[in-house]
């Protein structure tokens, strides 16, 4: 059983997770209409992977009989750049990063055991979306300007593939 508390922490970070989907499709079409079709498939799985966030958040809610409560978001979708794309993914995810650090500090001080195992996914999961985001940049930065350095890079975020994965803990 959640305490009050933890469901309605549980809860704000769900739309969270449904905030950072939306964002990401939203990028997905920025990044079609600058000519990127690469990085529109990247951000296209990166939106399908936080549904799969936003959906386990929904079912361990559901699973412990929380009433989830929808919030309707504004999506910023106005870019300059592939690189300020994904440095604000980066400033987004560590945001995030800290978002499921302060939940855990919270199921550690409640003996939440139940909610501990459910967020252990999420800090792992959390380590993976901040270095992927930071090697990216990195490229970006290296190649800058440069026409075939970004056709290459591209070529290489269009093949990124989404790998569905278990909607449970
Ligand atoms: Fe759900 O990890 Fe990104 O936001």
């Amino acid at each position: 059983m959640l305490s009050d508390s933890m469901a309605h922490a549980l809860n704000s970070h769900l739309n969270t997770e449904h905030f950072s989907a939306e964002l990401y499709l939203s990028m997905s079409s920025a990044a079609g209409v600058m000519g990127f079709k690469g990085a529109a498939t990247w951000f296209m799985v990166q939106h399908q992977e936080e549904m799969a966030h936003f959906m386990k958040f929904y079912g361990y809610l559901s699973s412990q009989g929380v009433l989830v409560k929808l919030v309707a978001a504004d999506i910023p979708n106005s870019y300059a750049s592939l690189l300020e794309m994904f440095e604000k993914t980066l400033t987004h995810e560590q945001h995030i990063t800290k978002a499921i650090n302060h939940l855990m500090d919270h199921a550690v001080k409640e003996s939440d055991h139940a909610s501990q195992i459910f967020l252990q996914w999420f800090i792992s999961e959390q380590i993976e979306e901040e270095e992927n985001d930071r090697d990216i940049i990195g490229k970006l930065k290296l190649i800058g300007d440069n026409g075939y350095g970004l056709l290459m890079l591209d070529n290489d975020l269009g093949r990124r593939v989404f790998v569905p994965q278990p909607a449970a803990i």
